[in-house]
């Protein structure tokens, strides 16, 4: 989708001012070595894109697994937009009725149409975003086919049998570490933060923990508590790949 390959271990990605604003950031910051090297925009036809790092460059058929962090994925303008002047958007009531034909209420079911914000908040609620602080996006495997099933996924002990269909109970492969994307080729294994579409500076008078629970208006993101959630199945994997 918003991706295209480009030459010399390059990606190029759909510009978005967000994201180029926190990677211009992340370049000056501790967290740098974690962060794909961000090499600034280009500009092709009629579309800007970000260029960032290729993070599978010079990996022999690899596998990728995509970590979404955090108690919710909405911001919180979301819901006061849901609020508001709430718009209803027909393609994720879809998505939704495809997911669960029951999810929908009847007033939706009757519009055919739910907020951004109701969307996203199903989504949360039925993975294990809500509970654990994190969900399983997708995971590709080397011939290139993607598992999507993991987005149901509650339970830690479901989690923790996704980090081993990923790592292939090979004990040498569980890569252990702080972030979103987890990508091994059997012989090397890194994990990156990326994706940052929806992350930006707090006010100046504001401070967030990451590891306390969501409520509205408090901002907090919940990260560490899916980067908690994460080790304790990555712990449970590796005793069980042990075992
Ligand atoms: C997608 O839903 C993801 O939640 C996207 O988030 C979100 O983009 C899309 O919103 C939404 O339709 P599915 O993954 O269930 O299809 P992300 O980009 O983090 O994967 P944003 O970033 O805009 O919230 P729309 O509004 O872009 O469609
Ligand atoms: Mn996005």
């Amino acid at each position: 989708g918003n991706f295209q390959v480009s030459k010399g271990g390059e990606v190029l990605k759909l510009y978005s001012e967000l994201e180029a604003k926190c990677l211009d950031s992340l370049m000056r910051d501790p967290l740098r070595p974690f962060v794909p090297q961000y090499y600034g925009l280009v500009t092709r036809g009629e579309h800007c894109y970000i260029r960032l790092e290729d993070l599978l460059n010079g990996l022999r058929r690899p596998v990728i697994m995509d970590c979404k962090m955090g108690v919710r994925t909405f911001q919180e303008e979301e819901l006061v937009k849901a609020r508001t002047k709430p718009n209803l958007r027909s393609d994720m009531y879809q998505k939704m009725v495809k997911v669960d034909p029951s999810a929908p209420t009847a007033e939706e079911h009757e519009q055919k149409g739910v907020t951004k914000w109701r969307y996203l908040q199903w989504r949360d609620t039925t993975s294990s975003t809500s509970t654990l602080g994190f969900r399983i996006e997708g995971i590709m495997m080397e011939d290139g086919s993607v598992q999507r099933d993991f987005r149901k996924i509650h339970s830690l002990t479901q989690v923790t049998e996704a980090l081993l269909y990923f790592t292939r109970s090979q004990l040498d492969t569980l890569v252990i570490g702080s972030s979103l994307l987890f990508v091994h080729d059997h012989s090397k294994a890194s994990v990156w933060m990326i994706d940052f579409g929806k992350t930006m500076p707090l006010p100046d008078s504001k401070e967030v923990q990451h590891g306390v629970p969501w409520v509205e208006g408090n901002r907090e993101d919940g990260y560490l508590i899916g980067l908690t959630s994460i080790l304790t199945a990555l712990s449970q994997a590796i005793s069980l790949a042990e075992g």
